[in-house]
């Protein structure tokens, strides 16, 4: 009996180096292994059920994949506070339950302030500590955290801006950068010109995000707003569009019943059954035939030290792949108490950066296919 079980364990161990010695960098299969330690996270996102833009779970369900992958430490998800003409939407802590339990993770979730910033040094002294819920998760994860923290934001920049003016040092030291999906990347807006959504959730904590003592990658959502309208893609905006039916079917039936239960506004708190239920086939083809905007999932994988070939293959940055088909430029920017920029390259920054689409025509299907790719690695 006994040696039975040694053979069995010397057989489990000489499997698990087989595959390590067959496969270069990461284990095969879904799972993977990194090289080097994960890269901390915390995911700052307007994430609301019902409901507003689904994008946000899309782009929950690619930053969970990179955790379940083994490729980003997943510290925390803090959701905007819901913004003052939308009363009936909450905070989504239900989307980040799902994914928690999909993964088998634990992140915690917080809510943002609701004051809107007075200046872009208001650090809102007379805020309660409800009020700074995801203020204090922010500077929170940072001082705990050993290894510098990559920050997304993905809506009001509000909780990060304050994080950032209240501790610039702690910024400075445990902030590996902030990835900003905010704003337009024409080189020179005028003062006309018509403001991206997310800025105006709080223009002066979008302006103070230029001001932090750490890397900024910054991530314009259209090059500017006129293209909004033509949908079509500019070399300094990050926005996509995909057909949903290209890669929902493709998922797991239970990241379907995630999707699902987003799309069917469910507001109920039956989370955990409708996860493992029967997938919901009607309203699935009905999503299906539509088309999604999206802006951030190039900045997702960066963060994780990959980027996206011009065929849509995930590649690591460490190897320097041939003609990635974004990048991301060192530049000179300033951003005016209005949330106006005004930017020009410049190879001699090191701690300022502007998302590029190096093909305009590969870029759409290019990073729906990576997209595709990472969320099927959810199970
Ligand atoms: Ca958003």
């Amino acid at each position: 009996m006994e040696d039975l079980s040694r053979r069995r364990i010397l057989k489990i161990l000489a499997a698990g180096l087989a595959t390590r010695l067959l496969c270069p960098r990461f284990v095969c299969g879904n799972r993977l292994e990194r090289k080097g330690p994960k890269i901390p996270v915390l995911h700052a996102t307007d994430l609301f059920r019902p409901h507003m833009d689904p994008d946000d779970h899309w782009d929950l369900a690619c930053i969970y994949a990179l955790a379940y992958r083994g490729d980003i430490d997943l510290k925390g998800v803090l959701i905007d506070y819901p913004p003052q003409n939308r009363k009936g939407h909450n905070p989504d802590m239900m989307a980040v339950a799902q994914m928690n339990w999909v993964c088998g993770i634990f992140a915690p979730v917080a809510v943002g302030s609701p004051l809107p910033l007075k200046s872009r040094n208001d650090i809102q002294t007379n805020a309660s500590s409800t009020d700074h819920h995801g203020v204090q998760m922010v500077l929170d994860i940072l001082r705990k955290s050993p290894q510098p923290v990559v920050i997304n934001i993905l809506g009001s920049s509000r909780d990060i801006a304050i994080a950032g003016k209240r501790d610039p040092d702690l910024f400075a030291a445990k902030c590996a950068a902030i990835y900003l999906n905010a704003g337009t990347g024409s080189p020179k807006m005028s003062l006309a010109s018509k403001l991206e959504y997310n800025v105006t959730l709080d223009k002066f904590a979008y302006a103070a995000i230029f001001d932090l003592p750490c890397p900024v990658y910054w991530m314009p959502c259209f090059e500017e707003m006129e293209s909004r309208t033509k949908q079509a893609v500019r070399e300094y905006g990050t926005h996509y569009r995909f057909r949903q039916d290209e890669i929902l079917p493709h998922l797991s039936e239970m990241v379907q019943n995630y999707f699902a239960y987003m799309f069917g506004r469910y507001t109920d708190h039956n989370w955990l059954h409708y996860l493992k239920g029967k997938n919901d086939k009607a309203l699935l083809s009905k999503v299906g035939s539509m088309y999604r905007h999206m802006w951030c999932t190039g900045g997702f994988l960066h963060a994780a030290g990959y980027t996206v070939s011009r065929s849509g293959k995930i590649a690591p940055l460490d190897e320097k792949p041939n003609l990635p088909v974004f990048t991301f430029d060192p530049i000179r920017v300033r951003c005016n108490d209005s949330g106006v920029t005004e930017w020009t390259h410049d190879d001699n920054v090191r701690n300022r950066f502007i998302f590029h689409v190096r093909d305009v025509d590969s870029y759409q299907s290019a990073i729906t296919k990576a997209m595709k790719s990472l969320l099927m690695t959810l199970s």
